[in-house]
């Protein structure tokens, strides 16, 4: 059997550390063909690559590249670096088998990092139904050209436009990730993740979710979610479920069915999720979510302001944000706030109805994350935007970070200004710079939770030691 290893050179441990599981959802459908290994990155950061490699002598190394940079424009991380140093690199210099890339890093910038790390292919989207195909073409010396979503380096090029390989996603087959990567280092402040469907179809004007995962939602069986969670609960005990979805409770309907499906289980697991979308919020779907063992949710709607909602073409309106945020404060469920300003069009007005939406409607114990600026990506209705105004050159690469927008109305410095000013005034709320907390403050945190045995979500604890801090003096 041939041998093929997958690497995750993911190391960011903030918010916190996310286990693989692209890559796990990669072993499980690769695993009847080959003999396949992860080497999660996470933790070791390169320490025992090569050594793996050395041991396992794999015939194919597929790297999976997450993330690109961390969108927060006033501290900017770029990881591509030492993705290339701590693990391309050293194994491009021990072997010269096959290096292929993939993940959703990957798929937004393709040619730029083929270019930046010599690898031989690459792979956009998801590569469950590709990945093999490519290796048993390479294995059998056939022809690549009519191989959708690939990119090798002597092409340099996507064959025709991006599709989507899987029709539904019955067929993703869910990997038990602690099977394949030692799952111990994330039970402290990592989550079990899951996917519930795959596909965006929102037209968020600087979103990036559409390119990576298709524009039509294709969804899961809710009765193999339900069991992917039981199994998972049954193996590891305590631990946090994140549904990793685009947006949670789409399409109409979904989220419901899968709530319904995990309390016929009767089983007391937590979960929590990214983005909800207002539209699609209801009292019945917040009560089935309590029920199935949410303890949190993230709420992304970037702004309040109706005029700003438009222009990123969010495709919900102030009301139904008021009235999430009603079903949130009914059902008491600690939430994480996402705001984003600087769009096309924002001004001090627009700033002022979010300011006031956050201090009318948000609970003051939950988070509100301000971020200042928009990343503009490849293929985005912002990118070509930014070409219209004469911000970026048609067909220039946005790779490196420097390419952010911010509207002609409100100058940077001043929309920096407003932010910091409103973050000082209100304690619950954080400048997008600050979503690291310090090591000692989550020491400090944990110590908490440990004495006072108490359940919250991480996040309130933290910024309840953030408030007490504040007060003592040592912020
Ligand atoms: C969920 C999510 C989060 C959650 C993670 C929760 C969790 N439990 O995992 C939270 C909110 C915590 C989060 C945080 C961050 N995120 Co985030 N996140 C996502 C999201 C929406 C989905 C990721 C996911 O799990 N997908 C599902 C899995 C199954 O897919 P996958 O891993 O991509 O794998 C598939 C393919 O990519 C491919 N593939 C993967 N690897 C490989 C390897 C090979 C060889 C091949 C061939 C194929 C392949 O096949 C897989 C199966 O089909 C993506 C956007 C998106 N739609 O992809 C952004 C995204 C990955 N995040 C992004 C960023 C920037 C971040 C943060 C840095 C933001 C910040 N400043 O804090 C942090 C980093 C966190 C960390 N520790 O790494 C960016 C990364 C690109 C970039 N701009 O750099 C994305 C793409 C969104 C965006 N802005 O464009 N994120």
């Amino acid at each position: 059997m041939k041998k093929i290893l997958l690497v995750n050179t993911n190391t960011e441990k903030a918010p916190y550390p996310v286990p693989p599981l692209g890559l796990c959802m990669l072993a499980t459908r690769l695993e009847d063909q080959y003999q396949v290994k992860i080497y999660d990155g996470v933790f070791d950061e390169g320490r025992k690559l090569v050594s793996e490699v050395l041991q396992f002598q794999p015939d194919f190394i597929g790297f999976s590249i997450r993330n690109i940079d961390d969108t927060v424009e006033e501290r900017t991380v770029f990881y591509p670096d030492g993705i290339l140093e701590k693990f391309i690199r050293p194994l491009q210099q021990i072997t010269g088998v096959p290096v292929i890339l993939g993940g959703s890093g990957f798929s937004i910038f393709p040619e730029e990092l083929m270019n930046l790390t010599g690898a031989d292919y690459g792979i956009t989207g998801e590569g469950e139904e590709i990945l093999p195909e490519l290796l048993s073409r390479i294995i059998l010396k056939q022809d690549l050209s009519d191989l959708p979503n690939v990119i090798t380096a002597e092409t340099m090029k996507i064959k025709g436009s991006r599709q989507q390989s899987f029709r539904t996603a019955d067929d993703m087959r869910f990997p038990e990730i602690d099977r394949w990567i030692d799952f111990n280092p994330y039970m402290a402040r990592g989550v079990y993740s899951v996917q519930t469907k795959r596909g965006c179809a929102h037209g968020c004007i600087y979103c990036t979710y559409p390119l990576i995962e298709g524009r039509k939602f294709r969804i899961r069986n809710p009765s193999d979610i339900a069991d992917e969670i039981e199994q998972a609960h049954k193996r590891l005990g305590y631990v946090t479920f994140e549904f990793v979805d685009s947006t949670f409770n789409d399409p109409r309907g979904h989220a419901e069915a899968i709530c319904r499906e995990i309390i016929k289980k009767n089983i007391s697991v937590r979960l929590r999720t990214m983005g909800m979308n207002p539209r699609h919020t209801s009292a019945e779907l917040f009560d089935l979510m309590i029920r199935s063992g949410f303890t949190q949710i993230d709420a992304t709607p970037d702004s309040a302001s109706a005029r700003m909602l438009k222009n990123l073409d969010k495709g919900f309106t102030r009301a139904e944000i008021e009235k999430m945020a009603g079903l949130i404060a009914k059902f008491n469920l600690p939430t994480m706030w996402f705001l984003l300003f600087g769009g096309p069009g924002e001004d001090t007005d627009t700033f002022q109805e979010t300011l006031d939406f956050i201090d009318n409607f948000i609970n003051p114990e939950d988070l509100v994350y301000m971020n200042s600026g928009l990343r503009i990506y490849p293929g985005t209705p912002l990118y070509h935007l930014a070409v219209k105004e004469g911000r970026i050159n048609a067909g220039q690469s946005v790779f490196q970070p420097s390419a952010y927008y911010c509207s002609d109305r409100i100058a940077k410095t001043g929309l920096d200004g407003l932010i910091r000013d409103a973050t000082l005034l209100r304690p619950n709320c954080l400048s997008a710079g600050d979503t690291a907390p310090s090591t000692a403050m989550i020491a400090a945190a944990n110590e908490f939770r440990k004495s006072s045995n108490i359940q919250e979500p991480m996040f309130r604890t933290l910024l309840r030691i953030r408030k007490q801090w504040k007060m003592e003096g040592k912020l």
